[in-house]
């Protein structure tokens, strides 16, 4: 950034607080936020005319007002793809440790308990066989499908669409138009779908109340997604087999609920931390500004009709 462009660093690697980012906003050409950054309409309104550009270092932009930032005349771009295959290997990550009790079994050897394997004992569920059910057929979907698919599980999905016939096929997925009819028949349930205002508590306790008490769950979108509260409830009722968690809805306080459960397995917001995944994102968030300021249409362009 620094050879490219006149940039100013926030070295610290801790998010800016909000006049830190209002006077970022009065005096750059372009702002580059993670996705901890709430750039809201109020944000955007205080923004000086020289600000041009907003790009974000991250997939999510959730926590940018696209519909304002566009209004005014501002171009965003995110960082699509370069995460994919990461977000996806932790989705299948979670998977494998609630159905496999991987850190329960974990902690027993690193607490010395023990004591031998025996015939029933710390039984997992097999996945071989089970159906998958994707919410959220984009990028990261697809990839987890493919993974699904390669431990022999069914693939099935709810999207806006259904995804291309060639697709499809190479996934063998079912696509479910009703995304309360799948919930009710899956042995595991994904969410690979963004924070919208169609989304927010797209798990609500009335659709949490249609899940198999054997389903599993994960998500590694968006915490607004799942209404954690009702989730809490679910799993101290024992109306769920199982949770795995990457994200939170009051990020990165978590519901107290969700603790101290052994098949409620919690991740610190891992998805895209890798250092490849982290360098490409960098790299993305360079080239959309760079292809800016050379005069074109950035790469990664974000537009309100996407959301
Ligand atoms: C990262 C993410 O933490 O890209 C996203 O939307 O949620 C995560 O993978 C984030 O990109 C960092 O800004």
């Amino acid at each position: 950034m620094r050879e490219l462009f006149d940039a100013e660093l926030n070295l610290t690697d801790r998010p800016m607080d909000r006049a830190a980012l209002e006077a970022a906003v009065q005096r750059a050409d372009v702002l580059a936020p993670t996705i901890t950054d709430i750039i809201d309409a109020d944000l955007i309104s205080k923004a000086g005319p020289q600000l041009k550009m907003i790009a974000n270092f991250g997939a999510g932009v959730d926590h940018i007002d696209i519909e304002a930032a566009v209004g005014r005349g501002l171009i965003v771009t995110n960082t699509p793809g370069v995460l994919t295959e990461d977000t996806a290997d932790l989705a299948m990550t979670l998977i494998l440790a609630v159905s496999r009790r991987i850190v329960e079994g974990a902690q027993v050897m690193q607490e010395g308990r023990f004591e031998g394997w025996s015939p029933t004992w710390m039984t997992g569920r097999k996945l071989w066989g089970k159906r998958l059910g994707i919410v959220g057929m984009g990028r990261i979907g697809q990839a987890l499908a493919r993974r699904a698919k390669a431990f022999g599980m069914q693939v099935h999905y709810h999207n806006r669409k259904p995804v291309p016939d060639m697709i499809a096929e190479e996934l063998g997925a079912t696509y479910w138009d009703d995304l309360d009819q799948m919930l009710a028949r899956m042995d595991l349930i994904s969410l690979n779908t963004p924070a919208t205002k169609d989304t927010h508590h797209l798990l609500s306790a009335r659709r949490l109340a249609l899940l198999r008490p054997e389903a599993i769950l994960v998500n590694t979108a968006r915490g607004e997604l799942i209404d954690e509260a009702a989730l809490a409830e679910a799993v101290a009722q024992r109306r769920i087999a199982g949770v795995g968690l990457d994200v939170f809805e009051q990020e990165p306080k978590v519901h107290p609920g969700l603790l101290g459960h052994a098949n409620v397995v919690l991740l610190p917001h891992l998805g895209s931390a890798t250092i490849e995944a982290r360098q490409d994102m960098g790299d993305r968030v360079i080239a959309n500004i760079q292809t800016f300021a050379n005069g074109h249409r950035p790469p990664d362009r974000v537009i309100p009709a996407m959301f």
